[in-house]
C-alpha cells in the first residue's frame, strides 16, 4: 500500500508525545455532517422550544438574521456576527443578544423567546457597542449587559428582558473584554498593565498586574461567597489571582493571552486554565482547595489555535477544553480525565474550511452525547454551511500519528475506534528510529469502528 507523506505536525508529536494514561477517559468519535447555513457566522445551542430537545441558533452575517433551528429567521436590522442564549425575563426559556454591524457602528439587538421557539421582534439596546459579555452584574439573578469599547457600558436588565439606559465607566487605555463576577466588572489594561474593578455601585479601584495582561476572568476561588480575580500575564509568564485586593501570583506560562476559570475535578474549587494563540499548550493549575493553586501542568495545542470552549463533551458530567486551530483547520478537543488532568488532544477535521472560529456544544439529536457544530464554508463558490460532529461512539476518526512512537501512534488511534494495521519499517533520514513516518488511511479520514491504520516506521538513518 502506498504511504501518504505527512504534513508537518511531526514535531509537536516529538516535542510532547502521548502520556500513558492508567485508565483513559473515554474519547468522543464523530460522524461529521454537513447542514445548511446562510453565512452564519456564529452559533450556539439551546432548547429555545422548552421540549427537552436542542436546537442550534445562528447569527447570519450577510442576510443579517439570526436563524433558530432550522426554520425561523428573524432580521435584526445589521450585519449579525454574534449570538448568545440568555434567559434575560427570567421565565427559563433562552432569550438572545445579538451583536451586528451597522450604519453608525456595532449595535446589541436582543429577541425575547415568546414560547415554542417563537421570537419576537429585534430590539435596539445599545448602539457603539464593543467586545460584549452577557451576566448578572446586580445580583438579582437577570443577566445585565457589558461592552468594552475604549469605555466601559453597563446595562442594566430590569428583570423583564428590558433596559435602562446605558451608564459608561472610564476606563485605562486599551481595556480588555470585561469579566464580570457578583456585583463586580472588571477589565485589563495591557497598554497600562492594571486590573480595574468595578463595583455595582460604581467605584473603581485598579490594581498593578504583570506585563502584558489577559482578559480578566472572575470565580470564587477560596469559597468566602466574594468574587475573586484571575489575569494571566503574558510577558511575566503568570498567572496572577486577586484575592480580596491582595495579589498572588503563580508561574504558569509565557505568551498566555487567555484566562479561564472552572472546576474541573468536581471537588467544587475553581481551578484555571490559560492558553496563548501561539503558545502550542494549554495550561491548568488545579485549586489546592483553599484559593491557593498547585504546579501548573502542560497540555499540547496547535499552534495558532484558539480556546472556544470548556464544557463536557464525551458525557460524563467534566469539562473539557475545544479549541479551534485557524492555520491547522482542525477542531481539537482535550478530554478530562476526570480529575483535572487531560488526555493528550484529539483533532478533527471538518467537512469543508472554517468560516469562522466558533464552536456549539450540545446534545441535537436527543442521546445526551454532546454535538459539536462549527461554521464552514467553501471559499472558491462561497457557499456556507454548518459542519455537524454528530457524536457517535466507535466510529475511527483518524489520528495525526506522525512523529509518535508505535507505542503512542496505537494508544492515540485506540482511543478514537481505531487500530493499527500493517507497520511497514523504511530508513529515513528525517525521522527518529523507531517514529511513526508516514500513514493510510490519512489524518483526519471517518471510517467504521475497528478500521486499519497502516504506519510506515523509521528504522533510522540510512547508511
Ligand atoms: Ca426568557
Ligand atoms: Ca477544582
Ligand atoms: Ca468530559
Ligand atoms: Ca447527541
Amino acid at each position: 500500500m502506498k504511504a501518504i507523506p505527512l504534513i508537518g505536525a511531526a514535531v509537536f508529536a516529538l516535542a510532547f508525545g502521548v502520556a500513558a494514561a492508567s485508565a483513559p477517559a473515554p474519547a468522543p468519535t464523530y460522524r461529521i455532517q454537513l447542514s445548511d447555513s446562510d453565512d452564519s457566522v456564529d452559533v450556539a445551542i439551546a432548547d429555545f422550544k422548552g421540549n427537552g430537545r436542542n436546537e442550534t441558533v445562528t447569527a447570519d452575517y450577510n442576510p443579517g438574521t439570526v436563524t433558530v433551528g432550522y426554520d425561523h429567521d428573524y432580521e435584526v436590522g445589521g450585519l449579525s456576527y454574534r449570538v448568545e442564549p440568555h434567559d434575560l425575563n427570567g421565565d427559563g426559556k433562552p432569550d438572545l443578544v445579538v451583536e451586528s454591524e451597522g450604519e453608525n457602528g456595532d449595535f446589541v439587538s436582543v429577541l425575547i423567546n415568546q414560547g415554542g421557539g417563537v421570537f419576537g421582534a429585534a430590539k435596539d439596546v445599545l448602539d457603539k457597542a464593543g467586545r460584549l459579555t452577557v451576566g448578572d452584574v446586580t445580583g438579582d439573578g437577570r443577566p445585565d449587559i457589558v461592552s468594552v469599547t475604549d469605555k466601559l457600558t453597563v446595562l442594566v436588565n430590569h428583570g423583564d428582558g428590558t433596559f435602562d439606559a446605558p451608564t459608561t465607566y472610564d476606563t485605562p487605555a486599551k481595556p480588555s473584554a470585561a469579566a464580570i463576577g457578583k456585583r463586580i466588572v472588571a477589565v485589563t489594561s495591557s497598554k497600562d498593565g492594571t486590573l480595574s474593578v468595578f463595583s455595582s455601585d460604581g467605584g473603581r479601584v485598579d490594581y498593578p498586574t504583570g506585563a502584558h495582561p489577559s482578559a480578566p476572568a472572575i470565580g470564587d476561588v477560596n469559597g468566602d461567597g466574594q468574587p475573586d480575580v484571575a489575569v494571566a500575564s503574558a510577558l511575566a509568564g503568570t498567572v496572577e489571582v486577586f484575592i480580596g485586593g491582595r495579589r498572588h501570583d503563580y508561574p504558569a506560562m509565557t505568551g498566555a493571552d487567555w484566562v479561564g476559570i472552572r472546576d474541573l475535578n468536581g471537588d467544587g474549587k475553581p481551578d484555571l486554565l490559560l492558553h496563548g494563540t501561539d503558545t502550542k499548550a494549554l495550561t491548568v493549575l488545579l485549586n489546592a482547595g483553599d484559593g491557593t493553586f498547585r504546579r501548573a501542568r502542560k497540555y499540547q495545542a496547535w499552534r495558532d489555535s484558539l480556546v472556544e470552549a470548556v464544557q463536557d463533551v464525551n458525557g460524563d458530567g467534566r469539562p473539557d477544553v475545544v479549541l479551534m486551530a485557524v492555520y491547522a483547520q482542525v477542531v481539537s478537543v482535550l478530554v478530562n480525565r476526570g480529575d483535572g488532568t487531560f488526555e493528550p488532544k484529539l483533532d478533527y477535521i471538518p467537512a469543508l474550511e472554517l468560516w469562522s472560529v466558533t464552536v456549539a456544544v450540545g446534545d441535537l439529536n436527543g442521546d445526551k452525547r454532546p454535538e459539536l457544530v462549527v461554521p464552514v464554508g467553501n471559499s472558491r463558490n462561497g457557499w456556507t454551511y454548518l459542519s455537524v460532529f454528530v457524536n457517535k461512539p466507535g466510529t475511527c476518526n483518524v489520528q495525526l500519528v506522525g512523529g509518535m512512537s508505535l507505542a503512542s501512534a496505537k494508544q492515540q488511534l485506540a482511543r478514537v475506534s481505531c487500530r493499527v494495521g500493517k507497520v511497514t519499517r523504511v530508513f529515513s533520514n528525517w525521522v527518529a528510529k523507531g517514529r511513526v513516518v508516514s500513514q493510510k488511511p490519512r489524518f483526519g479520514g471517518e471510517w467504521p469502528g475497528g478500521a486499519r491504520v497502516n504506519l510506515v516506521v523509521s528504522k533510522g538513518h540510512w547508511r
